[in-house]
């Protein structure tokens, strides 16, 4: 039976990374086999693709490069690694996929959304993700968290504006799929967090432990 394809989504500093391995846990608790992953990247050609992508020496990049190199190392990650993986039966936890996309080169960048579907199409087929965990805190939260953890790369160096932008983009993309998405309130201490998610991830989890 094929796996699970989980994504994990959220503007800067929301706490993808840092509730990447709890998330892990759980399902490997409920016994499956899972891949972490994250994009862009995720394949060592992939991995490369990223260092371009967010090397701060690249601040001129055209936004039409950016937006195929995205779909260029997601292309590279779907063959290596995701689809294989969900044939194999097992389940891969994505941390950012193809939503990301659509808000920071749709939202952000103000790209056109119906190049992004077309481009989504050529590159994924039919093929979605069955549960995206969307990690929500305001702009001035999350970018100040990840401010105090590391250097900047080249997407946090854009203005605040940019960033209301990728967050409206994605609260719009969770409205229209609510049966896709669960909004996580991460503005909440980290417990509270998780608990959250714990409650979001829970019914798919039950459905694979009967299938
Ligand atoms: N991108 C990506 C696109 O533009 N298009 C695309 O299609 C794709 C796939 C790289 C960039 O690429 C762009 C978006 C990104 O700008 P990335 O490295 O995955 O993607 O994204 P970042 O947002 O830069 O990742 P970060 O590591 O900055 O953010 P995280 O992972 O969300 O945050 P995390 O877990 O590192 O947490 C940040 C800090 O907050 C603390 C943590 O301890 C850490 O110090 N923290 C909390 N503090 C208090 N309360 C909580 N609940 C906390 N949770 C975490």
């Amino acid at each position: 039976m094929r796996g699970r394809l989980i994504t994990v989504e959220g503007g800067e500093g929301v706490g993808k990374t840092t509730n990447l391995n709890y998330i892990r846990d759980l399902i490997e608790k409920s016994g499956k086999i899972v891949r972490s992953t994250r994009e862009p990247g995720g394949t060592p050609l992939g991995e490369r693709i990223r260092e371009l992508l967010l090397d701060p020496a690249e601040q001129g990049m055209a936004a039409d490069c950016e937006l195929l190199l995205m779909f260029a190392a997601r292309a590279e990650h779907l063959d290596k690694l995701i689809c294989p993986a969900l044939a194999a039966g097992e389940w891969v936890l994505c941390d950012r996929f193809t939503d990301a996309t659509y808000a920071y080169q749709g939202g952000g960048r103000g790209l056109s959304k119906q190049r992004i579907i077309e481009l989504e199409q050529m590159v994924q087929g039919d093929l979605r993700p069955d549960l995206t965990l969307l990690l929500d805190v305001p702009v001035e939260i999350g970018l100040k968290r990840a401010g105090e953890r590391s250097r900047p790369d080249r997407f946090e160096q854009e203005a605040y504006d940019f960033f209301e932008r990728v967050r409206a983009a994605y609260l719009e993309r969770a409205a229209a799929e609510p049966g896709r998405f669960r909004i996580i309130d991460a503005s909440q201490p980290l417990a509270a967090v998780q608990a959250q998610i714990r409650e979001a991830l829970a019914p798919l989890l039950q459905a694979g432990a009967a299938a």
